[in-house]
C-alpha cells in the first residue's frame, strides 16, 4: 500500500488520535496537575511514531496500521444500536470530541492550507532536480516559516539523497522531502518536555507570562485560567503589568468572565509590589495556581529583562520552587520575528515552554519546525482565537500530520 493510501485512509475513515483532542485538560496535564507533583517528566515518547502518523511507513508496517485502523474503524460504525445509557453516553462523549475537533481543524485551517498550497506550488513547478530546484525548495521552506537552519539542512540532505536515487517523479522528490522534515523533527523532539509542571502536593504553582507587547499573554492567561478553573483548581490572576495604561483593566475583565479573582495594584506601580502581594496571597490562601501577567514593553529590553529578573527573585523569595514555568506567548504571524524574541527570552528569562498564538490567522504552519530545531524549546499550548475556549495543549505529532495531510490530494 502507498504513502497516499495511507493518507487517504487516515483521513477520511478514522483518525485515532485527532479524536482524542479535548476541550476540557488532557488526561496528562490533569493527573500531572492532581498528583501535582514537581518531577520532569519527558513526553519524547510520541504516542505513535510520527513517521507512521503521516504514513511514512514500510510496506508491511503500513499493512498493519492499516488493519488496525479499519478494526478502529469498524468499532465505531458498527457501534450496537441498542440505547443502553452507557452506550449513549459514550456516543455523545464521541460528538462532543468531533465537535472539539472541528473547532480546532477550523481554527488551524489558515495556517495548514497556506503550509499546503506553498509546498504544491513549489511541487507544481518541479521539472528536474538542479540547482534552481534546490534553490526554489529553500524559499519554499523559509517562505512556509521552517527556519533558514532547516531549510539549507533539508536541501543539504536532500541534494545527495535525490541525486544518488535519480529523481525524476514528483511524487518521490515530495516523499523524500516530507520524510525529511518529519524526520528532522521527530529527532530534534527528542527528550521533549511538553508537559506543564506543577508543585509538589498542596502549595501554590506559580505560572509566570513573558512577551513581547501584543502577542497575547493576558488572553492566554484568560483561556488557561478558564480552563483550569474548569477543571476545578482554584486560581488567581496578578496583573503585573502596571506599564501599559488599561492592561490591569483587561486582566480584570478576564478575571469577571471567567470568575477568577485578580490581584491589581495602581497604575504605575511597581509590578514587583503587585506580584509580592499576589504570591503572598495564593500561598496563604491556598490557591492551586497563580497566573502572573506581565508587561510587554517598558522603556527598553534591557529595562523588561530586569524587570522580569526582579519578579522572579520575589516569586521565589516566597516559594523557593517557584515559578514552576515561565511561559514565552509568541504570535505566530510573525514568523522569523517570534524566532528572534524567542531567542531575547530564552537568553535571560529561563523560558520553560512556549505557547503558540493566532494560529488561526495568517500564520504558516513551518514556524513549529523552527522553533524546535533552532531553539530546543518545548511548545505546550496553542492558541487560534480571542476567546476563552480557542486554546488547546500542543500536541507536536498530531501537528505535523494535520500540516502534511493537507498535501494529500
Ligand atoms: N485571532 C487571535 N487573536 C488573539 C489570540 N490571542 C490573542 N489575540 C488577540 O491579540 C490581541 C493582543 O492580545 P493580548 O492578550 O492583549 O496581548 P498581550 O501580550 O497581553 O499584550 P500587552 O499587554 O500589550 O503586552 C488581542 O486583541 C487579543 O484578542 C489568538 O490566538 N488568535
Ligand atoms: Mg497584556
Amino acid at each position: 500500500m502507498g504513502l497516499f493510501d495511507i493518507f487517504r485512509k487516515k483521513k477520511n475513515n478514522v483518525e485515532p488520535e485527532s479524536t482524542t483532542t479535548s476541550e476540557s485538560l488532557s488526561e496528562s496535564q490533569s493527573e500531572s496537575l492532581s498528583q501535582s507533583n514537581s518531577e520532569t517528566t519527558t513526553s519524547s515518547a510520541l504516542t505513535q511514531p510520527v513517521m507512521e502518523q503521516v504514513g511514512l511507513v514500510d510496506e508491511h508496517e503500513a499493512d498493519e496500521w492499516s488493519k488496525a485502523l479499519d478494526k478502529k474503524s469498524e468499532a465505531i460504525h458498527d457501534l450496537p444500536e441498542s440505547e443502553s445509557e452507557s452506550e449513549s453516553e459514550s456516543e455523545s462523549e464521541i460528538e462532543v470530541e468531533r465537535n472539539e475537533q472541528q473547532v480546532y481543524d477550523e481554527g488551524l485551517k489558515k495556517s495548514r492550507t497556506g503550509f499546503a498550497e506553498r509546498f504544491n506550488r513549489f511541487l507544481a513547478n518541479f521539472r528536474t532536480v538542479d540547482e534552481d530546484f534546490f534553490e526554489d525548495l529553500e524559499e519554499t521552506l523559509v517562505g512556509a516559516d521552517v527556519g533558514f537552519d532547516m531549510a539549507i539542512k533539508i536541501s543539504d540532505e536532500l541534494r545527495e539523497e535525490v541525486k544518488l536515487a535519480n529523481a525524476k517523479r514528483k511524487e518521490y522528490v515530495r516523499d523524500v522531502i516530507i520524510k525529511k522534515m518529519v524526520d528532522l523533527y521527530e529527532a530534534d523532539g527528542v527528550n521533549e518536555d511538553t508537559q506543564m509542571h506543577f508543585a509538589p502536593n498542596g502549595s501554590t504553582t506559580v505560572i509566570l507570562f513573558v512577551g513581547v507587547n501584543g502577542v497575547g499573554k493576558t488572553t492566554t492567561i484568560g483561556k488557561l485560567a478558564s480552563k483550569y478553573q474548569q477543571a476545578g483548581k482554584s486560581v488567581l490572576l496578578a496583573a503585573a503589568d502596571t506599564f501599559r495604561a488599561g492592561a490591569t483593566k483587561q486582566l480584570q475583565e478576564w478575571g469577571e468572565r471567567v470568575n477568577v479573582p485578580v490581584v491589581a495594584g495602581k497604575e504605575k506601580a511597581d509590578p514587583a509590589s503587585v506580584v509580592f502581594e499576589a504570591v503572598a496571597k495564593a500561598r496563604d490562601e491556598h490557591y492551586d495556581i497563580l497566573f502572573v501577567d506581565t508587561a510587554g514593553r517598558l522603556q527598553n529590553n534591557v529595562n523588561l529583562m530586569q524587570e522580569l529578573e526582579k519578579m522572579k527573585r520575589i516569586i521565589q523569595r516566597e516559594i523557593p520552587d517557584a515559578p514552576h514555568e515561565v511561559l514565552l506567548v509568541l504570535d505566530a504571524t510573525t514568523g522569523q520575528n517570534a524566532l528572534q524574541q524567542a531567542k531575547l527570552f530564552k537568553d535571560s528569562s529561563d523560558v520553560t515552554g512556549i505557547v503558540l498564538t493566532k494560529m488561526d490567522g495568517t500564520a504558516k504552519g513551518g514556524i513549529v519546525f523552527a522553533i524546535r530545531n533552532e531553539m530546543h524549546l518545548p511548545v505546550k499550548w496553542i492558541g487560534f482565537g480571542e476567546k476563552a475556549s480557542d486554546l488547546r495543549e500542543f500536541k507536536p505529532d498530531e501537528f505535523v500530520y494535520g500540516l502534511f495531510k493537507e498535501l494529500v490530494s
